[in-house]
């Protein structure tokens, strides 16, 4: 299932690995457990790890490169699988692309790839390709690949996680990882987050039909140091509770207009989400700058899916 892969990373002297955009542990526990893996057992290869950087305290810094680094490199794209999406788009000057990734294909930018989408994580495709090299697994490469295992099933509850990813996490284990630190390292919220939660849970309408929706002043989100983005991620105060069909938290934009994370727990809402010039899945969509009453004509719509 890996033909050529340890082959590729052999004869490379120079070997760059890409991620997507907007990182998320998957992505960097993969780049870095990369990284780091090969440089365990290939002290002599050039290995550059690239990117935007990150506040997260969890990873190292991104390399810096030049042009030429990346054009005379293995280039290794990772857990992104839209050429748009991958962060640092010198990936292209490469002399050879290879691909690992769980995502559904959908952009030809590589040579070779490596792509299993039935894996929960971009992690645990790579823990079994360490395995099946029978070289040894460290404690660090471990850590930084369950993170990323953590991450992608939501602590294995995500309908994504198989008996396989069970057995990966037991792999990862047995490389003497800090289960409870790495639950912590992943986990963790800020004060400010926890703050904020707790006013967006009580500022929230709850209607009897199962709607629960928020809509937030710049002030609001600001007072606990907090992006409209940021804010509006923490629409997930609201799910798994008894009752709650559709939940919604709207953010004012730069230009005084609003736009709002929609998640629901059944019902398909892109449908609805794409009326107010926005889309996504079925279950969790996006809208954009609406105005007061789009944001009236929102919930209306919404309410009308749950009491037809
Ligand atoms: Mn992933």
């Amino acid at each position: 299932m890996f033909e050529g892969l340890l082959e590729s990373l052999e004869s490379a002297e120079i070997i760059t690995i890409f991620r997507h955009i907007h990182a998320d542990m998957d992505a960097l526990g993969s780049q870095y457990g990369l990284k780091e893996w090969i440089l365990e057992h290939y002290p002599e290869k050039r290995v550059y790890a690239l990117g935007k950087d990150r506040d997260d305290h969890l990873f190292p810094l991104t390399d810096e490169v030049e042009d030429s680094v990346i054009a005379n490199s293995l280039v290794i794209v990772l857990d992104c699988a839209n050429k748009e999406r991958i962060d640092d788009q010198r990936f292209a000057l490469g002399k050879q692309i290879l691909a690992i990734d769980h995502h559904p294909f959908q952009d030809s930018f590589m040579d070779q790839e490596y792509r299993f989408v039935s894996y929960a994580a971009t992690c645990e495709i790579l823990t079994e390709f360490f395995l099946q090299t029978g070289k040894s697994l460290s404690k660090q490469v471990a850590t930084f690949l369950y993170r990323g295992l953590l991450t992608d099933t939501c602590s294995f509850k995500t309908n994504n996680t198989t008996a396989h990813t069970l057995k990966i996490a037991a792999a990862l284990c047995e490389a003497g990882i800090d289960l409870v630190q790495c639950n912590q390292d992943v986990f963790d919220v800020a004060r400010n987050e926890f703050e904020f939660a707790t006013y967006l849970r009580s500022k929230a309408t709850r209607e009897s039909n199962g709607l629960v929706w928020c809509i937030l002043e710049t002030e609001e989100f600001e007072q606990y140091g907090l992006t409209a983005s940021q804010a509006k991620e923490q629409v997930f105060q609201f799910q798994n509770v008894q009752g709650f069909e559709i939940w919604c938290v709207f953010t004012k934009n730069e230009i005084g207009l609003y736009d709002g994370s929609l998640r629901s727990r059944k019902k398909a809402i892109n449908q609805i989400a794409s009326h107010f010039h926005g889309g996504g899945h079925a279950c969790a969509s996006g809208v954009k700058n609406l105005n007061c009453q789009e944001l009236e004509e929102c919930l209306a719509e919404l309410r009308q899916l749950l009491n037809p």
